[in-house]
């Protein structure tokens, strides 16, 4: 009975268009930013199906949602889980495939009358995607006692709301206490968010591990001036350092090669405005790179070029670290076992690291974690347009099906 057991591909593609109705974009995708309304919206509409399911249901401080299903024997539980916050021009699968692929897991389950010896769990986790809040991986942090609470709810967020007001706001926190993690594994179902397995013809990805993230944020102060009146020679314009530290970071990232990526994704002149110097910018750069070593030079020759450029031009910069992670590997157990698991299924399998930060690098520090990839077409994320065909959705989700309950035996 469990060697077939299949779970329902079209079930799963009507709960990713239902979520994706909520924080829906006019031109596709959707904005459901950490702890905003429609965050909340999403929540209710997924713990409604984890109570139809009959899982029982814990909310912790920070808005971690988990939906616990019984085994035979009592103990830490086997958990699938994801995230269901977007960042502002999301796709529908980012972190929801995890959630919602658990939950069909689950149906099928329940479909078939099989009962797990270990307990299984599906969870989601606040603010995976540090969007509106940093770090990202925020919620998971608290859950594995990583983050104190009490930092989290004095983080303001881009818009000078704190997470704190946002969770009173949306009434999103629970009881359930935070930090003391009993799992006894964790597997997260992700769509890749990169080109590799679809340029390669691959189904599904055994993930080795998490590469490591450096966001950094550097607040640029120069002289708001004259644009037609001030000579060059007395300008301070913050802009052009912003403007030096962008193209520097690109050229870095080329020059290391190999994983390093660079992306200066935020950055806010002021006053902005035509005829004015800009007196100030705040902008991030986000720097990656699966090696440590390399990702610390990294930083180490962009935050000096910062400085050099600044004091040329007579503007002062601070930096402020938004997030840090160093790199994680998987358990390798488990990683062997989601290739064999595809190979079984009849799926072209490969190994990869992931280029996205992801809660289970997070929970990788608890218990024995592992992800599994489906490709993501054209390699597209963070995008309205990300999509996934509904048979790499289903395959992916019968490998989950099938690892789950091997954990949980
Ligand atoms: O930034 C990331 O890698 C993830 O989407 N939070
Ligand atoms: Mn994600
Ligand atoms: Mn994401």
């Amino acid at each position: 009975m469990r060697n077939n057991l299949r779970i329902n591909g079209e079930r799963l593609s009507w709960r990713l268009a239902e979520l994706g109705r909520i924080g829906a974009l006019p031109g596709g995708g959707n904005c459901r930013l950490a702890l905003s309304d429609e965050d909340r919206r999403g929540r209710e509409l997924v713990v409604g199906w984890m109570k139809e399911l009959g899982l029982a249901v814990t909310v912790d401080a920070v808005g971690n949602t988990v939906g616990l299903r019984k085994g035979s024997e009592d103990g830490p539980p086997v958990m699938a889980g994801s995230h269901i916050d977007t960042v502002a021009t999301g796709g529908a699968y980012d972190g929801n495939l995890g959630v919602l692929a658990g939950l069909e897991v689950v149906a099928a389950l329940n479909e078939a009358g099989i009962a797990t010896r270990r307990p299984l769990a599906v969870a989601f986790f606040t603010n995976e995607e540090g969007a509106r809040f940093q770090p990202d991986m925020m919620g998971s942090l608290v859950f594995t006692g990583a983050l104190p609470l009490a930092e989290v709810l004095s983080t303001k967020g881009i818009d000078g709301e704190t997470v704190g007001e946002a969770l009173a706001r949306t009434a999103c926190a629970g009881p359930a206490p935070a930090g003391r993690p009993e799992v006894h594994a964790y597997v997260e179902l992700h769509v890749e968010q990169g080109p590799v397995l679809e340029a390669e013809g691959f189904a599904v990805g055994a993930v080795e591990g998490v590469q490591g993230i450096s966001w950094t944020e550097f607040t640029l102060a120069g002289q708001a001036n004259h644009a037609g009146t001030t000579p060059m020679r007395m300008r301070h314009d913050a802009g052009l350092v912003a403007a030096e530290i962008a193209v520097f970071a690109r050229a870095l990232a080329r020059e290391i090669d190999g994983n390093q990526v660079a992306t200066v994704g935020a950055m806010t002149l002021h006053p902005n405005l035509v005829n004015v110097v800009a007196e100030r910018v705040v902008m991030t750069v986000d720097l990656r790179n699966t090696d440590e070593a390399i990702l610390q030079q990294a930083e180490h020759r962009l935050f000096a070029l910062a400085e050099e450029r600044a004091a040329a031009e007579g503007v002062t910069v601070e930096r402020r670290c938004l997030a840090r992670f160093a790199p994680v590997a998987f358990d390798p157990r488990l990683v062997a076992r989601v290739e064999a698991i595809a190979r079984d299924e009849g799926l072209m399998v490969r190994r990869l690291p992931s280029g996205a930060g992801h809660d289970a690098g997070i929970m990788a520090a608890v218990c024995p974690a592992c992800m599994i990839f489906v490709p993501s077409a054209g390699g597209i994320s963070h995008n309205v347009r990300e999509y996934t065909a509904p048979e790499d959705l289903a395959n992916g989700a019968n490998v989950l099906l099938r690892l789950l309950l091997e954990l949980a035996e």
